[in-house]
């Protein structure tokens, strides 16, 4: 079966088919918790000394999400891969996308004419509980610019395609070597501004964190933005 038929036939399927094919467990949407429950439940825990950076609307802490794990679980719209520009797979994320999607996800990434740096492309999610993978390639060392194109070009990807939920790994922060606080100071200016102008377009934005030390450091800047009493 070419990469097309294949990619045709796992977007026609149901959940539940698709679940079966996959070997790990499989994270819904309603099983993530938005950050206004995540804050809820984890208040005395948190920071709430902390100023605001610069306050944002709180109702948007609905439509995003902090999570821990392995985003190849998780039965969003699209997971955001952080790829090279060959897009022909690698280690880390990218690794671990590619083998749970199985080897049509490389066939069809062979025919997207790769990724420049800052830009995106979105393929089909084969095997993977999610319905679109949306490949960006992150910089090398810490270029703010660099990567907040990343984390925009995947939102307008995100927009095109009408998809409602997408979840982010920490874009650059293993392999390409980008300081973790200060990426995550960009992947949340970058989705804040985006969910400020485009709010009915999106349900959720999911921060999947791998690393406890992640976690942290976003839990602590989300108490910063969103700043909830
Ligand atoms: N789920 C979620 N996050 C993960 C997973 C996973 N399964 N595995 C790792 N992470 P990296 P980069 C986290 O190195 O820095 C590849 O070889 C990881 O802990 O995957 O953008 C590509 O082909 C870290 O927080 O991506 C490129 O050559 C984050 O994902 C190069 O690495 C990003 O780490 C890209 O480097």
């Amino acid at each position: 079966m070419s990469f097309v038929e294949e990619k045709n036939k796992f977007l026609a399927m149901s959940s539940e088919e698709k679940r079966k094919l996959f070997k790990g467990q499989v994270v819904s949407l309603d099983k993530i918790s938005t950050w206004t429950e995540f804050w809820k439940s984890n208040k005395s825990d948190i920071d709430a000394t902390s100023e605001s950076i610069e306050p944002v609307d709180s109702e948007l802490a609905d439509k995003v999400s902090l999570w821990q794990g392995d985003i190849t679980a998780l039965e969003i719209d699209a997971i955001v891969n952080a790829a090279n520009s060959s897009l022909l797979g690698g280690g880390g994320v990218d690794g671990a996308i590619h083998r749970a999607a199985g080897p049509s996800l490389k066939k069809e990434c062979a025919t997207l004419g790769g990724c420049e740096v800052g830009e995106a492309k979105i393929s089909g999610a084969y095997k993977l509980p999610s319905k679109y993978v949306i490949h960006t390639v992150g910089p090398k060392g810490e270029k703010p610019d660099k990567l907040q194109e990343c984390y925009e070009s995947c939102l307008s990807l995100v927009k095109e395609n009408n998809l409602r939920s997408v979840a982010f790994p920490c874009i650059s922060t293993g392999v390409y070597g980008y300081p973790q606080a200060a990426a995550a100071k960009v992947a949340l200016d970058s989705v804040t501004k985006f969910l400020v102008e485009n709010k009915d377009s999106v349900d959720r934005v999911i921060f999947c964190v791998f690393l406890e030390s992640d976690k942290d450091i976003y839990t602590g800047l989300l108490q910063k933005y969103f700043c909830l009493e």
